[in-house]
């Protein structure tokens, strides 16, 4: 049913693979819609799920083709009603998410990158805050993401300078979760979410919950929601399991639940 991304689901894991290679999976309105679209489809029947990209990019932001200098196109608006449903749709998915990053992620590309909860990148891909090369600031989440992640120093400079932040140096910013060799790069991001899909899913959302909040709460307010989460954690068949297996001292065999 989708035009712009393909969709498949096997053993709990979604991959959602941007699908316009030729333009280097540049974001228009219809895939705006169906990455929108396919994260709540995840949502409902994953317990993984990945974003990435076709061919040689991960993503090239807005498509620049769209009639974004068209006086009667409000970029602001389309911000509101393409990309916010969108970003929310990756942030809020109840189940970890994954970008793997197989090539340049360029602009609003960059930025749908670092929504998700682990980001791995191919060696050879980088990360491009390319908005102020043509006049405008990082959007996508960009200004909330990058000073938490890598410092205000570094952020600033990225914005200002829109230099490519190469994989590995993403990693040791702490914009990402890690760089994995190209020829191996497939592997491992696949490998990394049957982890994920075979793990605790109920801690897994907890583990978001807490942490995705943590930067708007103090202390005692988190100590509460940490027991609040804990509390559900507890009382999950997979906390049975995983406290069973660990006596029994062999894997856990976790059902999600
Ligand atoms: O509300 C709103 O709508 C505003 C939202 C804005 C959010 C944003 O994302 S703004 C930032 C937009 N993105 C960019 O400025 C990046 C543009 N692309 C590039 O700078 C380069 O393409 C890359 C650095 C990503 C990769 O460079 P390179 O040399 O590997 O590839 P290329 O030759 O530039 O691109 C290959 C093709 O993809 C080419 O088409 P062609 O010549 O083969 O027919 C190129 O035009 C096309 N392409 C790449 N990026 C875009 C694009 N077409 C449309 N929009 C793009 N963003």
């Amino acid at each position: 049913p989708y035009q712009t991304v393909s969709y498949t689901l096997e053993a709990g894991m979604a991959v959602v693979t941007l699908n316009r290679p030729d333009v280097l999976n540049a974001l228009n309105s219809t895939l705006r819609a169906e990455i929108t679209a396919a994260m709540h489809r995840a949502a409902e029947e994953a317990r993984v799920v990945v974003l990435t990209g076709a061919g040689r990019a991960f993503c090239a932001g807005q498509d620049l083709s769209e009639g974004v200098t068209d006086p009667e196109m409000d970029l602001g608006a389309v911000l509101r009603d393409e990309y916010e449903p969108m970003l929310a749709a990756i942030y809020s998915c109840p189940v970890p998410t994954i970008a793997a990053v197989n090539g340049v992620a360029a602009g609003a590309g960059a930025n749908l990158a670092l929504a998700a909860d682990v980001v791995i990148a191919a060696e050879s891909a980088s990360f491009v805050q390319a908005f102020a090369r043509i006049g405008l600031l990082p959007d996508a989440g960009g200004t909330f993401w990058l000073p938490r992640q890598v410092g205000a120093a570094r952020a600033m400079g990225a914005a200002l300078f829109t230099e490519p932040v190469p994989a590995a140096r993403a990693v040791e910013w702490g914009m990402i979760w890690e760089a994995v060799p190209d020829d191996a790069f497939d592997a491992h991001w696949r490998a990394r979410a049957r982890h994920l899909a075979n793990g605790p899913t109920v801690a897994y959302r907890a583990i978001k919950t807490a942490l995705r909040g943590s930067w708007s709460r103090d202390l005692a307010a988190q100590l509460d929601l940490e027991a609040d989460l804990q509390g559900a954690c507890g009382a999950s068949e997979d906390f049975r399991e995983g406290v069973t297996a660990f006596l029994e001292k062999r894997p856990p065999r976790y059902q999600g639940r």
